[in-house]
């Protein structure tokens, strides 16, 4: 794998996409705000802090039909902005797939309108565009189909045990009837298969919040995407210590000396959210991006820096000037 780590290690600045059914609330449910119902704050977490029960939320998807939507644009945008590469979610913890699967009806070309198979569009574009491409997959947490049972198992076996279990990220307002057992084994492996098995230019597998993961379960991950594909390479958010490359915490700079030991990614966002936000203005000037890219390519990591677009497939103007800006600051500074 050295090579594929040196090869990531280049890249030095790509684009992050959060995307899902999640932007057609942007941050707001049934008027009001997601800081006035809990925490976190960040817009793809809506259905957890506003205890949206699953039925509900996949009515969501109904509504699902972005018409703006063009993966050409984005790939164009990033790849003027000076960016290498695309990572998108796949599927997030509301476990909502952007990709066509067999596995689970609950995907966009299955459950909404749109009909079209966005994770297959922007493997597309990547390639048109000379991008390389990786996707975000939320292995562990699916609110829709699983981890709360993961969560009840462990609880039980460390009540006995006297010791805390961490319920973050768990969904235990409707929680799904699945075992955790028959969630990986039906829908979270299956779906890191189709992918692989369908989109042979993925590079990067972003799995994230690992929670109470065990290791042979972290293990079953990647040994799953190892034998598929071993060009392929993951992020540490696999779980137990089993990643190829460090995210040393949203935007954030590694701080100690063995954080460098193994290639490293900050992540970043423009506001605060990951996922579309409608009233979050708090944007980061150019200057300030141009500060944490700088800081941490000199450093030798790479920046992927996050979109939200908007449901009906536009991305926020801010973010659009924004990345005119740093494009237009490398084409004039950047030595070749
Ligand atoms: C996770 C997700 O829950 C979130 O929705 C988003 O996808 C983000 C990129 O990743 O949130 C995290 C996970 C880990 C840290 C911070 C936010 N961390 O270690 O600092």
């Amino acid at each position: 794998k050295a090579t594929a780590l040196e090869e990531f290690q280049d890249l030095k600045f790509g684009l992050f996409i959060h995307w899902g059914l999640y932007a057609i609330p942007g941050g707001i449910w049934e008027g009001k705000k997601m800081e006035e119902m809990g925490s976190p704050s960040v817009a793809e977490w809506i259905q957890l802090v506003a205890k949206i029960s699953r039925k509900q939320y996949a009515k969501l998807a109904d509504e699902f039909n972005p018409s703006t939507f063009d993966a050409n644009a984005i790939a164009k945008m990033a790849k003027d902005a000076g960016m290498k590469y695309i990572v998108i979610t796949a599927k997030h913890h509301d476990g909502f797939a952007l990709f066509k699967s067999k596995a689970s009806p609950f995907n966009v070309v299955d459950a909404s309108p749109f009909n079209r198979d966005i994770i297959a569009e922007f493997n597309q574009a990547c390639r048109k565009f000379g991008l390389r491409f990786g996707v975000y997959y939320s292995h562990n947490i699916d609110w829709a189909d699983g981890a709360d049972a993961q969560y009840k198992e462990t609880k039980t076996m460390n009540d006995r045990e006297g010791k805390r279990t961490d319920a973050f990220g768990a969904n235990l307002w409707d929680p799904s009837p699945n075992s955790f057992q028959s969630y990986l084994d039906n829908k979270s492996v299956p779906q890191v298969k189709e992918l692989l098995y369908q989109f042979k230019d993925i590079r990067y597998i972003w799995f994230d919040m690992p929670g109470l993961m065990k290791p042979e379960q972290s293990f079953r991950f990647y040994k799953t995407v190892y034998d598929i594909n071993p060009k392929i390479i993951i992020s540490e958010r696999i779980g137990n210590q089993m990643g190829d490359y460090a995210i040393p915490g949203d935007n954030k700079i590694p701080t100690k000396k063995e954080q460098y030991a193994i290639p490293w990614e900050t992540v970043g966002t423009f506001n605060n959210s990951w996922g579309y936000k409608s009233y979050d203005q708090d944007w980061k000037s150019k200057e300030e991006l141009l500060y944490w890219l700088l800081e941490i390519v000199s450093k030798g990591g790479n920046y992927m820096l996050n979109i939200g677009p908007r449901a009906d497939g536009s991305v926020p103007e801010m973010v659009i000037n924004n990345l005119q800006s740093i494009g237009k600051w490398l084409q004039v500074n950047q030595e070749a």
